[in-house]
């Protein structure tokens, strides 16, 4: 069996030459696994709302259709948006994908287990929402498949990273400039 995945390291390879990619990344160790892989402009981090992620990257998909958004969160905040999954669906965008950091726990707050460790499939729920297309990583192959497939298709992915927590890495943290810096990274002024 190959080992599980660390998390800064299967978020480098996602985010590896991201060219234009928008990045919504989810409060907590998302944020912080998004900004050790290189801070930049087109990456929108959450530093609350939790649960919220997926609906801010597809008002943003629908805002901008002719960019691709990768949703980047973690279990635990996708689990407290679940109904999002099925609203995203719904919309059947082609420029957005969500990819899940499935560590089976609430990192941040101190590892309490979370659902995905206690029988809850979001790969499986995210099908019974209407994603067509979704896939699971655990491994080396399987991420570095996956990682393509983010950039061009309208894919739900749980990737399975070990529970082990890097060292925090804090991007910037000023919620309005990183509005303007992303506004301006759009183009938007
Ligand atoms: C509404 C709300 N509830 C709870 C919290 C506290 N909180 C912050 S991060 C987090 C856990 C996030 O877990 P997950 O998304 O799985 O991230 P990871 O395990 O990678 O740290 C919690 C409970 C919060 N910030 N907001
Ligand atoms: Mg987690």
């Amino acid at each position: 069996m190959s080992a599980p995945l660390d998390r800064r390291r299967a978020v480098a390879t996602l985010l590896h030459d991201p060219g234009d990619l928008l990045v919504v990344s989810g409060l907590g160790s998302a944020t912080y696994d998004a900004g050790a892989a290189g801070d930049r402009a087109e990456n929108f981090y959450l530093w609350g709302a939790m649960g919220g992620a997926a609906m801010i990257g597809l008002g943003l998909a629908l805002a901008q259709p002719s960019r691709r958004v990768l949703v980047l969160t973690g279990d635990g905040e996708a689990l407290m948006g679940l109904g999002a999954l099925a609203t995203v669906a719904a919309q059947r965008l082609d420029n957005l994908a969500i990819a899940v950091l499935d560590n089976g726990r609430f990192g941040e707050t101190g590892g309490q287990l979370s659902h995905t460790a206690l029988g809850a499939d979001l790969a499986a729920i995210a099908r019974g929402c209407g994603w067509e297309r979704t896939a699971i990583a655990d491994d080396a192959a399987g991420l570095a498949a996956l990682a393509p497939r983010l950039r061009r298709e309208p894919v739900f992915a749980v990737i399975r990273i070990a529970p082990a927590e890097p060292p925090r890495f804090l991007p910037p943290r000023d919620g309005a400039q990183l509005c303007h810096r992303f506004r301006a990274a759009l183009g938007a002024g």
